[in-house]
């Protein structure tokens, strides 16, 4: 069956940002000397760092340089539509003024402000939908929540449920306004009952909050991918690839190995084409300083979109079989065709094309384009453009087609 949000702001969004930042970005990917060999969140289960132990960094937590209205400016400025942040991930502690915890940013730590709430008033104000991560089934500060890699028997895990899971949902639901999404994640061993459950009660509180894909037992509205991976085919249902800058979603210190803005945005159109949105993650540091490798590239990316953001935002995937064009990836509107070119080319010809073209230009400069444009009765269809020399961008320069008739397909051959 098909996955659907039946929320048009996620199907237009395309392009949202990922915040992981936790307590464990105190640490930084590093504890007693040695260095998580992974994903620098999950620091606690790799090396095993005690509760009691890993509890005392809620004292040293202090992200004094954090500040909300500057994060969701820079999101605009990126081109992003929406965020989601950790409102609570695997190591349980609550990034928000949490009721039924004392284990949250507001109670346990010296910095004693809520920065989800700060944040929540910032994207209102600057109208960009918030959406929040929550580790419904890994909780590994509750004794009774599941911890991967480890012996999970014995747990009552019904109990975490009943008495943590399912009132920080709605807390989180109810504390900081309208929420787009709640991103659940890892569901362990929970049971379709459960999911079905989550699912319901996130429901009746906000019905068009969207339920993600790994809520578990398939119950998600969408699909989530894994880290940076794209379905081989356009995917007609919504879905959603997260992704990494580097090779942690938590801020690690020793992690260098960064993609360039040339591979995001690369990444970005071949997801858009296929019809998928791209959720791009930052991991910011135990002060709240962002990365500045992680600026610079979404401030590329932000440049491009600038340009040619029309060929991204409320686009949809066009059939499959123009996907071997070389070079060429396409997105689609009613009455346009957007085709992204990713090598400098002189001409361009495609063929079986059964749209008239009302006008091409380059998107990012304006610059009309020359095509021959040809219908013949047998059926000879083609496009062909001539193309400038001077190439507005190296990673992706886009022409936008105005076609005639309103759904720019490449249409078979009519027997
Ligand atoms: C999960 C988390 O464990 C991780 O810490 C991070 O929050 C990430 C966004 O999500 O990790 C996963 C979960 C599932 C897949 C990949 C990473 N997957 O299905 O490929």
């Amino acid at each position: 069956m098909l996955k659907d949000t039946k929320q048009q702001w996620f199907k237009d969004a395309k392009y949202g940002l990922f915040i992981h930042w936790g307590l464990y970005s105190i640490l930084a990917g590093e504890y007693n000397g040695k260095t998580t060999p992974t994903i620098a969140e999950w620091i606690m289960n790799e090396l095993d760092i005690p509760v009691k132990e890993y509890e005392k960094l809620a004292s040293r937590f202090n992200p004094v340089h954090f500040d909300a209205e500057e994060y969701v400016k820079l999101a605009c400025n990126w081109g992003m539509k929406y965020i989601t942040i950790t409102s609570k991930h695997h190591d349980g502690f609550a990034m928000y003024h949490s009721k039924c915890s004392k284990y949250n940013i507001v109670d346990a730590t010296p910095y004693g402000r809520d920065v989800i709430a700060q944040l929540a008033a910032a994207c209102k104000k600057y109208d960009i939908k918030l959406c929040f991560y929550y580790s419904q089934a890994q909780d590994w500060h509750d004794p009774d929540g599941y911890m991967a890699n480890h012996n999970n028997e014995g747990k009552n895990f019904r109990r975490y449920f009943d008495e943590k899971c399912l009132p920080q949902i709605k807390e989180i639901l109810t504390m900081y306004g309208e929420i787009g999404m709640i991103w659940f994640d890892t569901p362990m061993g929970i049971t379709a009952e459960e999911s079905r459950e989550i699912f319901d009660f996130v429901k009746s509180i906000q019905p068009d909050c969207i339920v993600s894909g790994r809520i578990g037992n398939n119950l998600g509205e969408y699909m989530t991918t894994g880290d940076n991976f794209i379905p081989a085919l356009p995917y007609y249902g919504d879905w959603e690839v997260p992704a990494t800058l580097n090779d942690t979603w938590g801020f690690k210190k020793s992690d260098h190995n960064w993609k360039s803005a040339k591979d995001v945005i690369r990444l970005m159109v071949k997801i858009v084409s296929r019809g998928g949105n791209y959720l791009l993650n930052i991991g910011p540091d135990a002060l709240g300083d962002i990365p500045k490798e992680s600026v610079d590239i979404l401030n590329r990316v932000g440049e491009f979109l600038r340009l040619n953001g029309d060929s991204i935002y409320g686009t949809r995937a066009i059939e499959p079989y123009v996907y071997d064009v070389e070079d060429c990836l396409f997105t689609a509107k009613p009455h346009n065709l957007f085709i992204h070119l990713m090598k400098r080319m002189d001409r361009l010809k495609l063929l079986n094309i059964g749209n008239r073209i009302e006008r091409a230009y380059l998107l990012a400069t304006g610059e009309e384009l020359e095509v021959d444009c040809r219908q013949t009765c047998e059926g000879d269809n083609s496009w062909e453009f001539r193309l400038p020399q001077a190439w507005p961008d190296d990673i992706d320069t886009v022409i936008c087609v105005e076609t005639f008739e309103e759904k720019p397909v490449f249409e078979p051959l009519q027997q």
